[in-house]
Order: structure tokens, then sequence, then C-alpha cells
């Protein structure tokens, strides 16, 4: 059984593999690298769920495989849910996690402790070429801090503190992140729809 990893940010693939992994999920899993020929879809959704699935069913439609996508984004109380679906690209520049990190961390500057409230999103998807879907969604809340700290991770994870936590989820160990993250807790839910799926 083969699966279609719908996604070109690399934080994001590494994650996805590891949660898969750890939940007993067999199939063999190829990159997007795999089908030069499938150019970007165009993230026109206003969710996460439906970012998500657009790029899920065009993958799975141009590759003729079953597609796996991640939509994801940290959504900040300050900035009035902002950047959502938007962080990714807050700076301008597509995936360049130091401007996205720098902008937000600039604009939030004023908000005082205690209200730095955010919560990181992440909708999972796994689309059949038959048109066939299952979407699983899952959160994080926690604080952005005022400066960053910690290596692991990517995007905003060096700002961002899970509740209850003091460390940054950039500071987490990878295991330490997925048992909490808004993409474990996401493609946990949607692992165990996965075989019947996938026949
Ligand atoms: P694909 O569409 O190819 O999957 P993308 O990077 O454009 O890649 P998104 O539109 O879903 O994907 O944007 C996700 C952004 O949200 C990502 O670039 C990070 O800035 C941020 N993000 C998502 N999950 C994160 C996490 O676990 N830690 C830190 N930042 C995260």
């Amino acid at each position: 059984r083969k699966v279609v990893l719908a996604t070109r940010n690399a934080g994001k693939i590494v994650e996805m593999r590891r949660i898969l992994a750890d939940a007993a999920v067999e199939v063999e899993i190829v990159g997007l690298d795999a089908f030069p020929e499938i150019d970007d879809v165009a993230e026109t959704g206003l969710t996460f769920a439906e970012n998500a699935l657009l790029k899920a069913h065009a993958v799975a439609k141009e590759s003729g495989l079953p597609a796996i996508a991640d939509d994801s984004g940290l959504c900040v109380d300050a900035l009035n849910g902002m950047p959502g679906i938007f962080s990714a690209r807050w700076s301008g520049r597509h995936g360049d996690d130091e401007a996205n990190l720098r902008l937000l961390l600039a604009q939030v500057s004023d908000v005082p402790d205690g209200h730095r409230g955010a919560h990181f999103a992440c909708a999972a998807v796994l689309a059949l070429p038959s048109g066939e879907e299952r979407v699983a969604e899952g959160a994080l809340r926690g604080v952005i801090v005022r400066a960053p700290r910690g290596t692991n991770g990517f995007g905003y994870d060096p700002i961002f503190v899970p509740e209850g936590e003091s460390r940054t989820t950039a500071e987490l160990s990878p295991g330490e992140k997925d048992a909490i993250s808004h993409r474990g807790r996401a493609f946990r839910a949607l692992a165990p729809l996965l075989p019947e799926m996938l026949g």
C-alpha cells in the first residue's frame, strides 16, 4: 500500500513520517519529489481543513495514488487568529520561517504577558483518487514568548510555549513534541481510518 505525502515542507515531512510510523501505520510513504510534474495547488480555502482537502485531492488525482496532506498554522489571540492559514507566507516570503517568526514577534511586542495566548492548528487529510476523503484535526494551546529559544522543530516552534510547559516546542525532544502537538493529535486521529480506506 502506497501513499503520497502532498507537501513540500521539509519540517512537516519529518514529523508526518515519524507520527505515522509511531502509530504503526503500515504503508509505503512516497514524497512529492517522485512526481516532479505535479504543480503546487493554490491554497484558496478559508480554513485549514479546506486547504488540506484541496492539496490532498489534487495530488491524489494527479498521482493516481492515495494522498495525505497537512494544512497547519499558528493562530495568535492578540492578532485575531492571524497568521492562521497564512502562517507559511506571513512575511510575504513563502516558507521563510525566520522572516515569518521575526515579523510575528514584532507584531506582538507590545502585547503584555497574560494576553499572549495562541494555538497551533493542523488539519490532516487522506484523499483517494476516487474522491473519497477523511479529515482529522488537532490543536495545541500555548503562549508566544518574547525571544526565540531552541533548535528543534521548524516554523514558529522557537517562540511557542505549550500550556503547562516552560520550554518552547523547539526545545522539546521530537517525541515530546509529537505527544502533544496539533500534528500529533491530527495524525493519530487519522491513522486508524487509513487501513479500511486503503483496502
Ligand atoms: P505545504 O502546503 O507544501 O504542506 P506549507 O509550509 O505551505 O507546506 P501550510 O500552508 O500548511 O504549509 O503552512 C504551515 C506553516 O505553519 C508552516 O510553514 C509553519 O510556519 C507553521 N507551522 C505549522 N506547523 C508548525 C509546527 O509544528 N511548528 C511550527 N510552525 C508550524
